[in-house]
């Protein structure tokens, strides 16, 4: 009987052992199915890459626009009114925080937030994965730009705990290189997912 016991318990922990292998990495990495957007006259999938875009705008729930600058998706927003005139970027540098409007949540390419990588702007709430915008392990700086509501970025381990970037309402972050990593390293280019 003992050892019918033994062998039992063997069998029910090879079950769920080989039963389902890649569990863990099935829950955190949820299948790239890509964002559509509007560029130029035609539809794009982000997830194909963006096609010479540089800045892409979440404007509402199913309605991404791309624009082949920072500064022309500025004028945009503030055409469409969906940014007051005082919310929209003044200064030309090169490296602006006032390309993310205030109300918008925003991760460039590039340290600095600066404008010769590419970059985005959301405005609605929810998880963002980045695979879907052509973003996964590329963003290195962001800014909240908003009073309430922070956000978090998070990196997909396969089988440890995925380890959270928590990113403060009404902050910005320069270089994602100067924070520093739980496994070690920094957070430059690890960014797989975005919930605001
Ligand atoms: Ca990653």
């Amino acid at each position: 009987m003992k050892n019918r016991a033994v062998i039992t318990v063997l069998f029910v922990l090879a079950l769920s052992v080989w039963g389902e292998p890649v569990r863990a990495a099935d829950i955190s990495e949820p299948p790239v199915v890509g964002v559509v957007a509007q560029y130029n006259g035609r539809e794009i999938n982000l997830a194909d890459g963006w096609q010479g875009a540089a800045a892409c705008v979440e404007i509402a729930a199913d309605d991404v626009r791309c624009y082949d600058s920072i500064e022309e998706s500025d004028r945009e927003l503030a055409r469409l009114g969906l940014i007051s005139e005082d919310g929209r970027a003044g200064e030309s540098t090169s490296q602006s925080i006032a390309d993310c409007p205030w109300g918008w949540v925003c991760l460039w390419e590039w340290t600095n937030f600066n404008s010769g990588g590419r970059m985005l702007k959301w405005s609605q709430s929810g998880t963002k994965n980045l695979g879907d915008w052509d973003f996964r392990d590329q963003a290195s700086s962001a800014c909240v730009s908003r009073d309430q509501g922070g956000a978090r970025a998070d990196d997909w381990r396969t089988l440890q705990p995925d380890p959270s970037l928590y990113l403060g309402a009404g902050y910005c972050y320069e270089d994602f290189g100067k924070i520093s990593y739980p496994y070690g390293g920094n957070w430059n280019n690890k960014a797989d997912s975005l919930t605001m």
